[in-house]
């Protein structure tokens, strides 16, 4: 292995630990609800974070070196970059990546230079996949650094630009399927607008559907068996964007015939920008049997913007397992769309910052786990329901042939209605305490 990080394999030391270098929860091995650890929480590290960002803000630079002791801009420092990811993927037990076309090396002028670089790199890449067995969980095209994308990719005004959307999605699909990506992601990046004064929704979403759709024909046509997902986010960079929220992206596919090769890819962050919860999010797309994958972070309640913080927080992790354990898992993976906040630009605060968030998920499926096997929540909940199933009125409406006349004379026979069950959302919530802090 490479010695890039001064710092050894993390190993599992269990809760009472000290060591900051050291898990207390996620133990990979450790069978919950009769699979291991590590099947259950298939992380991924992502690139632009973990092996790009290096902390710059609206009002300074960078903290963080992340030139891994080559010049920035480089096709040797692009590479260092990979050497530098699959020895902290290895050094953390983590089984997955995910990309963007331009994370993993620097844009040229000309995007045929580009693409020469993504195929060179992606030689790279793969010998060190069959090298360590790490794999790759998807992959994307970056649609909204470029100036050319200031007004969106798919969404935007000019055709031109549009064309270079195309290019960009198909080189970032033949790679991802060169990787063996699981799957393939479309955030809106820009898909959205600033004032309707000078655009055309119903245009530029069915401009976003003639790319989805293009896109799903090419990445069949090259062998791609995966999902493609669609991310939602209700705003930033744009005022508004497009996939505000599951429920709305969810409609998108089902208008443009679309959620046959599409899932969802829920950002936690992403969820409570719309306003939501993140389970909230995670359980609309499980419904819609649109579950894919996870971007694991999580914002700020304090701030309205997209703080991609690692995860810290036990109960939304909890809940986020719980969804995940009655959906029967992901078909993707839990990537950590996070990065260290800007005073903590070290190496070893890259490493923390996993441990955290690894630990973090550890902790919530466990949890998660034993809510479901206390079965109380379970129970009333059936029991909330049950009047539709033992009793005639409620066997009656679930039946095929309920007229609304036939329903209505049994509430005008009765004459008033008594008040429906205690919701005891109390009861509950300090049943996930005793869960969580037994
Ligand atoms: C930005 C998004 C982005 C996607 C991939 O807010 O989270 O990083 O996950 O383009
Ligand atoms: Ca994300
Ligand atoms: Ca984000």
């Amino acid at each position: 292995m490479s010695k890039i990080f001064n710092i050894e394999k993390i190993k599992y030391e269990g809760p009472k630990s000290k060591n900051p270098l050291a898990f207390k929860y996620y133990d990979k091995d450790r069978v919950v609800m009769g699979k291991k650890m590590s099947e259950h929480l298939p992380f991924a590290m992502a690139w632009w974070h973990n092996l790009c960002a290096e902390g710059t803000d609206m009002f300074g630079r960078g903290v963080a070196n992340k030139s891994f002791g080559k010049e920035y801009a480089t096709m040797e420092h692009a590479k260092a970059k990979v050497d530098a990811g699959f020895e902290f993927m290895q050094k953390l037990g983590i089984e997955y990546f995910c990309f963007h076309d331009v994370d993993i090396v620097p844009e040229a002028d000309d995007i045929k230079e580009t693409n020469r670089r993504l195929d060179e790199i992606s030689d790279y890449i793969l010998e060190k996949m069959k090298e360590t067995g790490i794999k790759c969980l998807w992959g994307t095209a970056n649609m909204f650094s470029n100036p050319r994308f200031c007004n969106g990719a798919g969404s935007s005004n000019s055709a031109e630009v549009f064309a270079f959307a195309c290019a960009q999605v198909k080189k970032a699909l033949d790679i991802t399927v060169k990787l063996g990506g699981k799957g393939y992601v479309f955030w809106g990046g820009r898909e959205g607008y600033e004032t309707l004064l000078n655009t055309d929704v119903k245009f530029e979403q069915e401009n976003i559907a003639k790319l989805m759709k293009m896109a799903v024909k090419y990445g069949r046509s090259i062998g791609f068996t995966g999902d493609f997902y669609i991310e939602p986010k209700p705003k930033e960079p744009m005022k508004h964007q497009y996939d505000f929220d599951a429920a709305t992206a969810i409609g998108f596919l089902r208008a443009h015939d679309l959620d046959k090769d599409f899932k969802m890819n829920i950002e936690a962050n992403h969820a409570t920008l719309a306003g939501h919860t993140f389970e909230h999010d995670l359980r609309i797309s499980a419904i819609n049997g649109m579950l894919g994958s996870i971007d694991a972070n999580q914002g700020d309640y304090l701030l309205g913007w997209d703080t991609d913080e690692f995860p810290f927080d036990v109960y939304t992790a909890t809940m986020c397992m719980y969804e995940v354990l009655k959906a029967g898992g992901l078909t993707g993976g839990f990537n950590f769309d996070a990065k260290n906040r800007r005073p903590s630009y070290t190496d070893e605060d890259m490493f923390i910052g996993y441990i955290l968030g690894m630990d973090t998920f550890a902790l919530g499926l466990i949890k998660a786990a034993e809510l479901i096997e206390d079965g109380r929540i379970d129970e009333f909940k059936k029991e909330r329901y049950s009047s539709y199933f033992n009793t005639e009125i409620g066997k009656k409406i679930l039946s095929e042939d309920a007229t609304l006349q036939e329903i209505a004379a049994y509430a005008e026979a009765l004459g008033n209605a008594k008040l429906p069950g205690s919701g005891r959302q109390e009861m509950l919530e300090s049943i996930v305490n005793s869960v969580l802090f037994n």
